[in-house]
């Protein structure tokens, strides 16, 4: 063992031994895990004005939403972006949605979203595409966290395992969706139509720990489990334990599991 190596593991231990774990809120919990597993099982629509309609969307595929800090945000590492068409799979558009995160308390955040101009976009109606010029779309979703057992993802979307389940709270005030413009895209006052999504039942799960904290060993915590994986795989190329993908475990993935020491998923 050469000096370097030594130095590490005394470094090591001392951070184990003197690792204060600070205490999580599910809000962090959430957003250490880096991303959301999300699914529709159901919501109702309601079409009025140039259309009339309304009905069950039925189940939804799930989708893995990633969070960010977006430059119209409030910096909570917690912000969503995403083609249009993953949370509404009518709406046949790239159009980039940006959901924007408020921390509501230590288990609830809410999501807003306002978009306008998506343009002329073809929507699926009842097994026909119409264009619909889409000026402005609204939506919010408020979403309660609770800790589960950590498990891999129910809905089969991540590659990680899951600690917190996400569900929605605050009825239809709080979780819905609305999109207003033109049906066939013409601008006569007879073709103004607007839709409305709500009573949407969901399936969402995160938390969880990323091999990039330092959870190299696949469970929901960054423990002596992954250190001594790190340390016994320590100069080869394990990808298992190569927690920045760079093709090497070395003192960088060491640090990464010291620095996260502790953190539960
Ligand atoms: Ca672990
Ligand atoms: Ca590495």
């Amino acid at each position: 063992m050469n000096f370097s190596r030594k130095m590490l593991l005394v470094f090591a231990s001392m951070c184990v031994v003197f690792s204060a774990v600070q205490a999580q809120t599910l809000v962090d919990k959430l957003r250490n895990g880096g991303s959301l597993s999300f699914k529709i099982n159901d919501a109702t629509y309601d079409v009025t004005g140039g259309i009339t309609l309304s009905g069950n969307f039925g189940e939804g595929d799930p989708v893995e939403f990633f969070f960010e800090s977006l430059p119209n945000g409030n910096n909570t590492g917690l912000d969503i972006r995403f083609p249009i068409r993953d949370l509404i799979s009518i709406i046949d558009s790239d159009f980039e949605a940006e959901f924007i995160a408020t921390i509501i308390d230590d288990s609830t955040v809410e999501w807003n979203l306002r978009a306008t101009d998506l343009g002329c976009v073809p929507v699926e109606i009842e097994g026909s595409v119409v264009n619909f010029r889409i000026d402005l779309v609204t939506s919010k979703l408020r979403l309660r966290l609770s800790q589960i057992a950590c498990q891999a993802d129910p809905n089969g979307e991540l590659n990680r395992k899951v600690s917190l389940s996400a569900v929605p709270i605050g009825g239809n005030a709080m979780n819905f969706l609305t999109a207003g413009g033109y049906i066939f895209c013409s601008e006569l006052p007879f073709f103004v139509t607007n839709a409305r999504i709500e009573n949407i039942q969901m399936s969402n799960y995160g938390g969880g720990l990323p091999k990039s904290l330092g959870n190299v060993n696949g469970d929901c915590a960054v423990n002596d489990d992954d250190l001594l994986q790190v340390l016994f795989n320590f100069g080869t190329n394990d990808p298992a334990s190569d927690t920045n993908d760079d093709g090497q475990v070395n003192d960088v993935d060491l640090l990464t599991v010291l620095f996260n020491f502790g953190l539960q998923g």
